[in-house]
């Protein structure tokens, strides 16, 4: 049996579809898997593909690719739900059943019914295994496979996970098979392609699931919908994960950096970290990013690891306002936030090399406020430098805890618009976020104090809202309006799509960004749109 897998994800590596599509293979059945990213076409304002369908060529090339195959899979986040029903009515007239999966359908399976055939929950590989293998054998029994949802009436039951993850092969670069969009038409992936796709950098992941349970986040879901039977967080072991690295140094052109998605890198014992920094060193070489909590950094863990390349680390605060704080969930203390920048700072000088470290906020929270904002400025501030701030704003996913509340308090009024339809890249028009923004762009500390500083907020809130009116007027007349958070978004310079990032990376600093065009974009956006 062979599944076609359409990806809209805006990233070629696509691990998740890669280790899905090696294990389909490795049991039998073929696969096809097309890549739909629109960042090698529109560049930069593809993050917002939500907003527009795929063109019609694009549509013409995809069902001619699909018309061969047994089983079309769509794999979507929530931002893409508008593109996975457009592209499935498109394909409907082949008369091939078509089966969604991905974080999406796995916590909004019902709704994906309305659209798909069948519709997979959780973890895929058994699931669709067992689903080629039903296709090929007994066609004509109803479906009952776990992970697989064929009937409004059916219970939720989630596919079986992969409890040892060295099970699974390398993910799947055998490009003979494989399709991206790429230049505004659907080609076969090349190695050359590849490359250019990846900017130099491959993107991987060794484990999953997390240990904690963080209620904005698929975990905190994921979590729930598998219970407590299995492990909070599989690894692959150390010498799977340097023959994949090794495999991928030799196979993809010019390869200058290695990215790990997992949730939190540093969360495995000392002795597994020291086991992979020693044999990476020796084997790989190349610089290598991560992502961590603050709870999970220690003086030791990072100290090996940057002796093995590791230059850069992103960390999630989130907010330090208490009580939002225990509205996430979050497990560690100011204290440890503090320690873990303290550790980064002390490494980097005793390296003489200063690690790029990006830590992340969270915006938007309606129950924090401007006060929650305004507290994380000030605590961003005393973090040691280097340090680069990225801002997300708060988007309620379906079924984690903070959906939830947020539904029972009505603060979801339609989740269309409210979540599938936007992204946590744009932060939304407030004075607090703009002022964060600048911090964020690299602007002086002694102007972010002004900025944030009560009375000269309250004064400057009205000397805005009347500079606005005046502006207003101007630009109705001469209609010169521009989305406001547009300008909030090109401002958001390390969120981008994955070819941006590495270039961003290489900044030494951000102060470049302090005579940018973004850093104006904000300034206007503060003064004109409050
Ligand atoms: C790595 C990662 C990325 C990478 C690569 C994504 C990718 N190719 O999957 C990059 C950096 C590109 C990325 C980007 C974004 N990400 Co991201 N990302 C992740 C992360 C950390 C890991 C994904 C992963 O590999 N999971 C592990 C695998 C095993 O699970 P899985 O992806 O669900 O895949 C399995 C099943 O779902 C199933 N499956 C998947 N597809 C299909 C298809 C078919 C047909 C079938 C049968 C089965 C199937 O089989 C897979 C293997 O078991 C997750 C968090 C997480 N822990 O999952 C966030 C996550 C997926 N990302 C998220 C978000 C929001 C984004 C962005 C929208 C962020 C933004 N810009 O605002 C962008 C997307 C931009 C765009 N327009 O496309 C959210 C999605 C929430 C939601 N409900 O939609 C997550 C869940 C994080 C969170 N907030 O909780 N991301
Ligand atoms: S620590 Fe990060 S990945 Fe883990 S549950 Fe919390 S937000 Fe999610």
């Amino acid at each position: 049996m062979e599944i076609c897998i359409i990806s809209l994800i805006e990233d070629t590596g696509c691990i998740n579809l890669r280790y899905l599509s090696s294990y389909i293979r490795s049991k039998g059945h073929t696969t096809k898997l097309i890549f739909l990213p629109r960042l090698y076409s529109e560049g930069w304002g593809s993050d917002k593909s939500y907003k527009y369908p795929y063109s019609q060529t694009v549509l013409i090339q995809l069902k001619e690719l699909c018309s061969t195959t047994d089983i079309i899979g769509i794999s979507l986040m929530s931002c893409h739900f508008d593109n996975a029903v457009h592209i499935t009515k498109f394909l409907k007239d082949l008369n091939k059943p078509i089966i969604w999966g991905g974080i999406h359908p796995t916590i909004s399976p019902y709704e994906c019914l309305e659209y798909a055939d069948l519709v997979c929950v959780g973890e895929g590989e058994n699931s669709i295994v067992e689903l080629l293998n039903y296709m090929q054998n007994s066609k004509n029994e109803s479906i009952i496979i776990p992970g697989i949802l064929a009937d409004k009436e059916q219970e939720i039951a989630v596919g079986k996970k992969i409890e040892n993850l060295n099970e699974l092969r390398f993910p799947d670069y055998e490009m003979d098979h494989q399709y991206v969009l790429y230049k505004n038409n659907i080609v076969k992936l090349n190695n050359t392609i590849l490359s250019d796709c990846f900017s130099n950098r491959y993107r991987t992941s060794f484990s999953r699931g997390c240990v904690s349970s963080c209620t904005y986040c698929c975990n905190n879901i994921l979590k729930k919908l598998y219970g407590n039977k299995t492990q909070p967080i599989r690894w692959r072991s150390i010498d799977n994960q340097i023959n994949e690295l090794k495999w991928a140094k030799s196979n993809i052109n010019n390869l200058k950096q290695i990215e790990f998605s997992d949730d939190t890198f540093l969360s495995r014992p000392y002795e597994q970290i020291e086991e992979f920094a020693l044999k990476y060193k020796k084997e790989i070489g190349l610089p290598f990013i991560l992502l961590s909590t603050p709870l999970a950094i220690s003086y030791d863990k990072l100290k090996i690891l940057t002796n093995a390349g590791m230059n850069n680390i992103g960390i999630g605060i989130q907010t330090v306002y208490e009580p939002v704080r225990k509205m996430y969930k979050r497990n560690e203390t100011i204290e440890q936030i503090i320690n873990a920048s303290k550790i980064i700072s002390k490494i980097s000088k005793e390296n003489n090399n200063p690690i790029t470290v990006r830590y992340d906020f969270i915006t938007d929270n309606p129950w924090g406020r401007e006060i929650d904002t305004e507290e994380n400025i000030r605590f961003a501030m005393t973090l040691e430098k280097p340090r680069h701030i990225r801002i997300f704003s708060l988007l309620f996913y379906h079924g984690t805890e903070l959906y939830e509340i947020a539904k029972k308090e009505g603060l979801i009024k339609d989740e269309l618009n409210e979540v599938y339809r936007t992204t946590q890249l744009s932060p939304k028009p407030t004075y607090m976020n703009a002022v964060f923004l600048l911090l964020s762009l690299g602007c002086p500390e002694s102007i972010i104090k002004i900025l944030i500083n009560k009375k000269i907020k309250t004064r400057s809130v009205k000397f805005v809202k009347l500079l606005n009116l005046f502006m207003h007027t101007i630009r109705s007349i001469k209609k010169l309006d521009k989305p406001l958070h547009e300008a909030v978004q090109v401002s958001t310079p390390f969120n981008g799509p994955p070819g941006e990032v590495i270039k961003q990376v290489n900044h030494p600093h951000l102060k470049r960004c302090r005579f940018s065009k973004e850093y104006g974009e904000i300034w206007k956006y503060l003064l004109l749109n409050l």
